[in-house]
């Protein structure tokens, strides 16, 4: 990612139909052409005195001055036919990347204008064809017609180009309501409402406000000087197959007969589908004559796993693992997968369960590994790890807000990893740069502190620091259901509203998180917390 130098930037907008460029015709919304048309006339999309001075061509539209040194410069590409998103398919998205191709050196950056109902396939779709992306492809649109009164075509339109325009971010993004996502991790959730996609399982890469914030570490590097490779050659046989409670095997059976040669199967929870063995016996047959199915879930947000018996039987039954792609990214890299010639369905399968562009999250090594997935401890360790990335790295090491890996365990409420950090002696009262301790992430990380009635006068352990911060910390990281209360040496301060004695005996009870949190800085900053835990 990098800031885009240079007096112009030049971007290609090609527009393919959608919302955005659609009038009334006969009381319902139709493609309509012209969009370069209407942008000309809005000063926002165009400088005409600068177009003029400077000669630009008939063709070429500039923004007013974004920054002061730089112009961006943008030519309307309007394609024929243009679409209502719904009447879209691989063929028109692959004639989509040729384009892009077609005109990659000449210009900076690509905006894609696009209907929305099928942006999120159409992303996911173009983030596999295109093979070392190195410039800006943002895909946006609108739910109202730019040329309406109350519009949010005008605002995701000028967003795109202006960060297609002034950054190099070297993917398929999707850029609508002040966010830019990556293109296969965005999904549209409403129909009416401008904030019309998000990105479940991904922070967006950039969010647009009075200043634009840029996720620089989420992302992705460009891969060397390779040059773009457009993937044509995507599998058109895939389908989706959504299943609910009861589904006949039958009606499974009749589904994944040939000519499909990928299913992507939506299941329920963390991949869990029916036991049945009829349902069972139709998946493995199908698997077993080479059909591909891939297992993602029905819910928003979330990941496949094989937690329960129910989500072990699909991959019992050679069903693969989605983790935790959404569908219309999982559909896509199945066309691209299927489509690539002359690999072994091994190697297909292979390249399903690894993270190609950024559209999955798949678990470390460890995490796969169900020796350790089977303990607490070990779910501990294996998240630790697949933090730090290596088994041999350094636990007291600080990331670029002065965290260590005990903040991150305990503000992720990840006892476990906590408790093996504290075990291994790692400093429980770093500070992070915002002056942060583990134990105060702790404490902010919890939504709920509300303990049962409990009688206090005989605490089970107690502590005076540092013993008594580690002990808070475990308690506080995530032990669900934990009784605990907060006491103090004397002088520990208390809350005005908190009740508890003032002498320093103890504060116990209910506390809620604000409370707490006051309570522990107070007394993290006077040197004198003592907490005691009842587990
Ligand atoms: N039906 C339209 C389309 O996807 C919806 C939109 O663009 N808001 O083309």
């Amino acid at each position: 990612m990098a800031r885009a130098v240079g007096p112009e930037r030049r971007l290609l907008a090609v527009y393919t139909g959608g919302t955005i460029g659609m009038r009334s015709e006969l009381g319902v919304l139709v493609p309509g052409t012209g969009l370069a048309a209407i942008l000309r006339t809005l000063p926002m999309f165009h400088d005409e005195e600068h177009a003029r001075a400077r000669g630009l061509s008939e063709d070429t539209l500039v923004l007013p001055p974004a920054s002061r040194n730089q112009r961006i410069l943008y030519t309307v590409l309007e394609c024929q036919p243009l679409f209502d998103s719904s009447d879209m398919t691989i063929a028109e998205w692959v004639c989509l990347a040729q384009t892009i191709k077609r005109h990659y050196e000449q210009y900076h950056g690509f905006v894609v204008i696009h209907g929305t109902d099928t942006m999120a396939f159409a992303a996911s779709m173009l983030s596999f064809m295109l093979e070392n992306l190195q410039k800006t492809v943002i895909l946006t649109g609108a739910q109202v017609p730019i040329h309406a009164l109350w519009s949010d075509g005008r605002e995701n339109l000028l967003g795109a180009l202006l960060m297609a325009g002034q950054y190099v971010i070297p993917e398929v993004c999707l850029f609508f309501q002040n966010q830019l996502f990556r293109g296969n991790r965005a999904t549209k959730v409403d129909a009416r409402r401008f904030a019309a996609f998000c990105s479940p399982n991904l922070l967006p890469l950039a969010t647009v406000g009075a200043d634009i914030t840029i996720n620089r570490e989420l992302v992705r590097k460009v891969d060397g000087k390779a040059g773009l490779v457009v993937h044509s050659s995507m599998e058109q046989d895939v389908g989706l197959l959504r299943l609910y409670p009861g589904i006949p095997a039958a009606l499974v059976r009749a589904f994944l007969q040939p000519p499909l040669k990928g299913v992507v199967m939506e299941t329920f929870g963390s991949g869990n589908g029916p036991t049945k063995p009829d349902l069972l016996q139709e998946l493995r047959v199908a698997t077993e004559r080479g059909l591909v199915i891939v297992n993602c879930t029905h819910c928003l947000q979330g990941a496949v796993t094989t937690d329960y018996a129910a989500g072990m039987a699909m991959a019992g039954a050679g069903v693969i693992s989605g983790f935790d792609m959404t569908s219309e990214a999982a559909l896509a890299k199945l066309s691209y997968v299927l489509g690539q010639p002359g690999l072994s369905l091994d190697v297909r399968k292979e390249l399903l369960t690894k993270d190609l562009r950024g559209e999955m999250t798949p678990p470390s090594v460890e995490e796969r590994r169900p020796s350790l997935q089977g303990n607490t401890l070990g779910g501990g360790v294996s998240w630790l790890l697949s933090l730090s990335g290596s088994q041999g790295s350094d636990l007291g090491l600080v990331d670029f807000n002065g965290q260590t890996p005990l903040h991150a365990a305990a503000r992720g409420g990840h006892t476990e990893a906590v408790t093996m950090l504290l075990q291994r002696g790692v400093d429980v009262n770093t500070r992070d740069t915002d002056g942060f301790s583990p134990l105060l992430l702790a404490v902010r990380g919890r939504t709920r502190l509300t303990a049962r009635p409990q009688p206090v006068s005989q605490p089970r352990s107690a502590a005076r620091l540092p013993e008594a911060a580690c002990l808070a910390l475990l308690c506080l990281s995530g032990a669900s259901g934990c009784h605990w209360v907060a006491a103090g040496s004397r002088g520990l301060p208390v809350h005005p509203g908190a009740g508890g004695s003032r002498d320093g005996a103890v504060q116990s009870g209910v506390l809620c998180n604000t409370k707490l949190a006051w309570a522990a800085r107070q007394a993290e900053a006077a040197g004198n917390l003592a907490v005691v835990a009842f587990l």
